[in-house]
């Protein structure tokens, strides 16, 4: 065997790079979304300006990336994936545009930019953010479906995901909270729904759109869950301890507004703790993968590190 043969031979597969990883599935996922959007010129012009401005303002395309990671350590193929992963964007860009209207969580800044309504008024604002939630389902409307989850079951995890026992009722539980006492088990419930939801529906599309097989898919939904539980714990952390300049919004809101926070009820180093343990669920739950979900488990420890 000749020396070039051997150094073939032992040659290594390229280590995972997250940073690569992340900005080059975020330039896809902005030009697939560009393609899937109305053109801002398109009448009435004021609506799709309106959604583009808050869909390319910059966010970090966790649950894009979480759904292509998720397609690729089914062995598929992110291109399967991609109209899937924009969906999802789409709902979770609506659900910040609403959230930051007056009549919600009355904010000013989102994305490290001024909120939809600031910049457009409140009527549109509310349009945008409709005109979003019904753009995701155009687009998952698109999927042809795969043998094991037929074009139905893909529509039906978006629209459970996004509806009243989900995502909504997470909401409406978090609005009622507000400037009252709640248990841990009630903050649990309100997390589950705001936050964990979406980001578990990303990466069980993700694993739909490759075929996965009923084992992946139940991997892959407790992957989410606990991801998406310990995303929520590490937001409320970063609302309490960094600025709004770090975080493209206004921070120390959950304080102000007397929400009911994992910080709030056990403090910052259990709350640490916590994240770390749902994180160290959620790392668990990809055994089944054997090695092949590089890129969801460098999400994992990249959300739980993450400063914004
Ligand atoms: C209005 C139906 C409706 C729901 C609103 C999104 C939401 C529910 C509330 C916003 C506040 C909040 C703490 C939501 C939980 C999910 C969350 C942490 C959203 C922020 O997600 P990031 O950090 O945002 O991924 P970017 O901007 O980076 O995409």
């Amino acid at each position: 065997m000749s020396a070039a043969t051997q150094g073939f031979n032992r040659r290594q597969p390229p280590a995972f790079v997250l940073q690569n990883f992340l900005a080059s599935r975020t330039a896809a996922v902005n030009r697939a979304l560009d393609g899937f959007l109305p053109p801002p010129t398109a009448k009435p012009a004021t609506i799709h300006k309106a959604m583009r401005y808050s869909l390319f303002a910059g966010g970090k395309r966790m649950r894009p990336a979480l759904c292509l990671a998720a397609a690729a350590a089914c062995g598929g193929h992110e291109a399967d994936a991609m109209p899937l992963a924009c969906a999802v964007e789409c709902i979770h860009t609506y659900s910040l545009v609403h959230d930051d209207l007056p009549a919600m969580d009355d904010d000013d800044y989102r994305r490290g930019k001024l909120t939809s309504h600031k910049v457009f008024g409140e009527g549109i604002a509310v349009l945008a953010g409709d005109a979003l939630l019904t753009q995701a389902f155009e687009i998952a409307a698109r999927c042809k479906g795969w043998p094991r989850y037929p074009h139905e079951r893909i529509i039906l995890e978006l629209a459970r995901a996004a509806g009243s026992l989900q995502l909504i009722a997470g909401q409406v539980a978090d609005l009622e909270a507000e400037g009252r006492k709640i248990s841990a088990k009630q903050l649990r419930y309100i997390h589950e729904r705001k936050t964990s939801a979406l980001l578990c529906c990303s990466v069980r599309l993700g694993g739909m759109s490759a075929n996965c097989t009923p084992a992946q898919f139940q991997a892959l939904t407790d992957f989410g869950y606990h991801v998406g539980l310990a995303f929520q714990v590490i937001d409320d952390i970063l609302d309490m301890t960094q600025t709004s300049e770090q975080l493209g919004k206004t921070a120390g809101k959950d304080s102000a507004a007397q929400k009911a926070t994992y910080p709030a009820i056990v403090g910052l180093e259990k709350s640490r703790r916590i994240a770390e343990e749902l994180t160290g669920k959620a790392f668990a739950a990809l055994d089944i993968f054997k090695g092949k979900a590089v890129a969801l488990e460098a999400l994992a420890e990249f959300l739980l590190k993450r400063e914004k």
